[in-house]
């Protein structure tokens, strides 16, 4: 019962039923930065990246965990990640389009797209039309299916009586527990599949190409997951198509994020870093 429950719910045939949203110009893909506090380095470096990179008529997609942790009901939160999102403000009203996607880090984000204009909150991704060419955005929570101790979480975590229970706990309370649940998530996955043994990580690609394989079938032409973290990428002939899947990878570490621009036939990694260009 509960498989058909989530099988109906977390279906990854998504491309079908998706609104398919056109790039004008250029789109960014950031997620997975885990950004614990606005003085955090990862943060500068977001902050620089939209602010000198990203341009008016641009579409920025936060694919989720760009926080570390982020409870958006509670001002705290908020309070706590001011830089980042004037940064997001100061975007959108220089006419860049942002999407957010919640991850399993940062939840409840409806308050924050409130505070800024031109965005939208995408759930469980974004359906993007790249000149004709179909690309399917998420965070990848969802790609090991036979996961059902996190699928269930994940549901508890979206539920109306889990945003009840958070406007009633007090934000210091809240933010202890987030910040535990956080930890155990942490130690439970490494921050860098790379330093897997080489079959856990070889296990670990099948399940989230096999996600991605799934969704490309169902026609989307391109993938882009991130939240495990594995810097992967995969370009294969699909029938008549040119598909790829890419993985996002872990920015604080790889120090990329990824991009695309009319003209391009692919998603490509750009550098996230703004100062590695000074410093090498
Ligand atoms: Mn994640």
């Amino acid at each position: 019962m509960i498989r058909s429950f989530f099988s109906k719910k977390l279906s990854l045939n998504v491309w079908n039923a998706a609104k398919v949203v056109p790039v004008v110009r250029n789109l960014w893909v950031v997620s997975d930065l885990h950004i614990t506090h606005d003085e955090d380095s990862t943060a500068q470096s977001f902050v620089e990246l939209v602010d000198l990179q990203v341009m008016a008529g641009d579409r920025l997609v936060l694919a989720g965990d760009l926080f570390d942790v982020f409870l958006g009901e509670k001002q705290i939160f908020i309070d706590r990640f001011q830089l980042v999102i004037s940064c997001l403000k100061r975007a959108a009203a220089r006419g860049v389009f942002i999407d957010f996607i919640e991850g399993n880090h940062d939840l409840q984000l409806a308050k924050v797209v409130e505070l800024i204009p031109n965005s939208r909150l995408r759930e469980p991704g974004v359906a993007l039309s790249l000149s004709g060419v179909n690309c399917w955005i998420e965070h990848g929570d969802l790609a090991n299916s036979s996961d059902w101790g996190y699928l269930l979480l994940r549901a508890a975590l979206r539920s109306a009586a889990l945003r009840l229970l958070v406007e009633v706990v007090p934000a210091p309370l809240v933010d202890r527990i987030s910040r535990t649940a956080s930890e155990t998530s942490r130690n439970h996955h490494p921050m860098l599949p790379e330093s897997l043994p080489a079959s856990e990580l070889s296990n670990l690609r099948k399940i989230y190409r096999t996600a991605a394989n799934q969704i490309l079938l169902s026609g989307a032409d391109r993938v882009i997951f991130g939240h495990c973290h594995d810097r992967d990428e995969v370009i294969f002939r699909m029938g008549e198509r040119q598909v790829q899947y890419i993985n996002m990878g872990f920015p604080p570490v790889h120090g990329t994020v990824l991009h695309w621009a009319q003209g391009d036939d692919r998603i490509r990694r750009v550098p996230f870093r703004y100062q590695a260009a000074h410093s090498g």
